[in-house]
């Protein structure tokens, strides 16, 4: 905390950090401290304007006589689908570039062992003849090295030519690790000096660039710092860098043998080391077709100022597994920024504004006081039971560093650095009419080998939110379930059971005549351990006061109960309706208070709601603060909001990638909720929540019991959804 209470003095006062405080930086798992840092920075350089451009990406050909390890985009000459476009093509793809808008068209290919210089400058005066206006960003230093070497050339006379043809801007990529150590281990294309020597060459002809780092596979942080550094010097020298692009590792279809994506908890920390380390850069890009939307997004809190474009048609990352999809209109890039409270700024490729959202100053991002950076301490700045007042202020304020340092410091005294989930067998209470059927559904479930994971279930959930009014009569009956439980208990005898849906056991107690409470009493004696609201209970017709005297219901009888509190939101682009959240939130307090018997409370956003995931996880934080008195705040893996990767929306009716989950539990989520084990494979949820800096535990349904899961620290590789979830185009 020392180190980084002068790294933060340092910056405060404009100093450069230097490489070792880089380095602390990375190994640090205070997210918060490091991303409030980034979004000081960045929020001072660049007044909460977010920038990105109407561009497309323009592959001429995937032949190349190198094979870098990490690519999966290269074919050799013959190879099943290797391409190369002749000139019309290339025109045509740039026609329709412009038909959409765009200013700029991002051309970099592999190294064709028959082209020549005269082609790509035909290709760029072709371009340039038709389209004048159109930026050419073009070719790597990869390329312009080999063009270079086969004519003989100097790099300065190829640029020149270049230049002269119409060539605008070059792209950064080709950067990937500069110490040579992992250099030479992925790559055998030309060496750091090089690739470093090209770009100030074009930089002192005027030629701007920008500059990459590819991230998350083989390099330690040391490489990272290294690279970094590199980029700083030169930048310091030319001052020719535009921008900077992390680019994080797409882990399919190259020989680098890793099968895992990038934590997102990485994606974050490395952007906002970036906007630290890099001081003398004024973009710092989220790509988002690298790194996902949602990450891309939250990359707007941690120091990015750009969302990079509209991109269109893009093969490198695609080809290697990426999942972000390949085009983002403009509407949608607009969007992202607006919920994010920042400015969206069409720009050239050189960062002239084309076209600035019309806003009014209070639209725009806090600027951040020193004093609130790096943690600030809740206990003293805010009251232990916040008013809806209090919280309604605090989210308006829109400062998500605060909410998170606030709320992560209110889970860790709860549970510690542990971040519990439950392994669990979901069984959906709906068409079963005579427990035999359940056992069929059992085997079934048992047959379809439940994952990859070596982890046994540690809940088996019956799932009674199927259950239909009108219907429940007919087809399964009070006693009925209470016969399943028994039958799942003799079944999985070290599982503990829950039960969940509020109105499907609302109807199965009413058909039988009896009490809400005997039918709690019931569940208690039949040994099941929990009782939590299923989602979307308010589709289902439960108000919410109905669902509050519910659980209540349940104290009496000393059933433990998990509630569910629905985030929904407002018409488009405006926050979530805090006042009903808060509301609902304070109830459950409320009943704490009286019965001690919620043991989680567990945020969902409703149906069809268009949370994003930076709201969400304000959301998460609020609601830690607001409940105090509740130990664990859940934030179910299988509900956190994805974006759409069509409409660029939050949605819920999305998988979430695992890639968000230790993001939230470092802004206050304290337990992951039921992980059904035939949708995902829990390994690399633990491997997600140890990057975060946190422990995760396996819990029984009432967490009185959580299994040591260090036994999974020694396995390497592990599987993320199953294939069938997750198809790779
Ligand atoms: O140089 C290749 C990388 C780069 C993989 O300058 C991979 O505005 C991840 O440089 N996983 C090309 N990355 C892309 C690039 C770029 C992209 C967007 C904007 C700009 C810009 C530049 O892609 C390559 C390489 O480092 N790459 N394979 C992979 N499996």
């Amino acid at each position: 905390m020392a180190k980084m209470n002068q790294i933060k003095e340092k910056i405060l006062s404009g100093k450069r950090v230097d490489t070792a405080d880089a380095l602390y930086l990375y190994e640090t798992a205070d997210i918060l401290s490091v991303g409030s840092l980034a979004n000081y920075v960045n929020v001072q350089k660049n007044k909460g304007k977010v920038y990105y451009n109407i561009n497309r990406h323009i592959n001429p050909t995937n032949i190349c006589v190198m094979s870098c390890k990490f690519c999966a985009f290269a074919r050799k000459p013959g190879d099943e689908g290797a391409y190369a476009y002749t000139i019309d093509q290339i025109l045509d793809k740039a026609t329709e570039a412009v038909a959409q808008g765009a200013t700029e068209v991002h051309m970099v290919g592999g190294l064709h062992p028959r082209w020549k210089l005269d082609y790509y400058l035909e290709m760029l005066g072709a371009i340039k003849e038709r389209f004048p206006e159109l930026h050419i960003k073009g070719f790597t230093a990869v390329e312009i090295d080999w063009l270079a070497r086969k004519a003989r050339l100097s790099v300065k006379e190829v640029l020149s030519q270049m230049k002269q043809a119409g060539l605008g801007s070059m792209p950064g990529g080709g950067a990937e690790v500069f110490h040579e150590d992992i250099r030479q281990e992925i790559t055998a294309k030309l060496s750091t000096p090089e690739w470093l020597d090209i770009h100030r060459t074009a930089h002192n002809m005027g030629l701007m660039s920008n500059c990459t780092m590819l991230y998350g596979h083989v390099e330690s942080y040391e490489h990272r710092v290294y690279h970094l550094d590199k980029l700083r010097q030169l930048q310091d020298e030319t001052h020719g860098f535009n921008a900077f692009i992390p680019l994080s590792f797409q882990p399919h279809n190259n020989e680098m043998g890793i099968k895992r994506y990038t934590f997102g908890f990485d994606d974050l920390k490395n952007l906002a080391i970036a906007r630290l380390f890099l001081d003398n850069f004024n973009h710092i890009k989220s790509y988002w077709i690298m790194m996902g939307q949602d990450i891309a997004q939250l990359g707007l809190y941690f120091g990015a100022n750009d969302l990079d474009g509209t991109v269109v048609q893009e093969k490198i990352s695609r080809m290697a597994g990426g999942r972000a999809g390949m085009l983002m209109s403009q509407n949608n890039l607009e969007n992202l920024i607006l919920k994010t409270g920042h400015i969206p700024v069409e720009r050239d490729t050189l960062y002239n504004p084309l076209k600035e959202l019309a806003h009014n100053d209070e639209q725009l991002p806090p600027v951040v006081s020193a004093s609130n950076l790096a943690r600030p301490n809740l206990n003293r700045s805010f009251p232990s039971e916040p008013k809806q007042e209090d919280l309604i202020k605090l989210a308006k304020e829109h400062d998500l560093f605060k909410l998170g340092s606030l709320a992560s410091e209110l889970s860790q005294v709860k549970t510690n650095t542990e971040v519990s989930f439950a392994p669990s067998i979901e069984i959906k209470v709906r068409d079963i009419t005579h427990p035999n059927k359940l056992q069929d559904s059992l085997s079934s479930l048992l047959a379809h080998n439940l994952s990859e994971s070596k982890l046994s279930p540690s809940v088996i959930n019956l799932d009674l939110s199927g259950i239909q009014k009108q219907a429940e009569g007919e087809r399964v009956s009070f006693s009925g379930m209470l016969e399943y439980l028994q039958i799942l208990k003799e079944r999985f005898p070290n599982c503990s059971l829950s039960v969940s849906g509020t109105r499907g056991l609302w109807c199965l107690v009413q058909s039988a005549q009896k009490s809400l409470g005997e039918g709690f009493k019931y569940l208690r004696e039949n040994q099941v351990d929990c009782f939590q609201s299923s989602i979307y209970e308010s589709e289902r017709g439960i108000t919410k006061t109905e669902m509050t005297n519910l659980h209540h219901a349940a104290h009496d009888y000393s059933l433990p109960t998990i509630p569910k509190v629905e985030l929904n939101v407002a018409p488009r682009a405006e926050s979530p309706m805090w006042d009903n959240f808060f509301a609902q939130l304070i109830s459950y307090r409320e009943a704490q208070k009286e019965s001690g018997c919620i043991i989680g409370l567990s945020i969902e956003p409703a149906k069809d709601s268009f949370i994003t995931p930076a709201e969400f996880i304000m959301a998460i934080s609020l609601a830690r603060i607001a409940i105090p008195n509740i130990p664990r705040m859940i934030t179910n893996l299988m509900r956190i909001p994805i974006l759409s990767p069509h409409k660029g929306e939050g949605s819920s009716t999305h998988l979430a990638e695992e890639k968000l989950s230790p993001v939230v539990i470092s802004f206050g989520a304290n337990d992951l909720g039921q992980i059904p084990l035939d949708q995902v494979v829990p390994e690399a949820i633990f491997e997600e929540i140890r990057a975060a800096g946190f422990v995760p535990k396996v819990r029984n349904a009432n967490f009185s019991e959580m299994a040591d899961t260090s036994w999974t620290q020694d396995k390497g590789a592990f599987m993320r959804h199953k294939p069938k979830l997750h198809k790779l185009g």
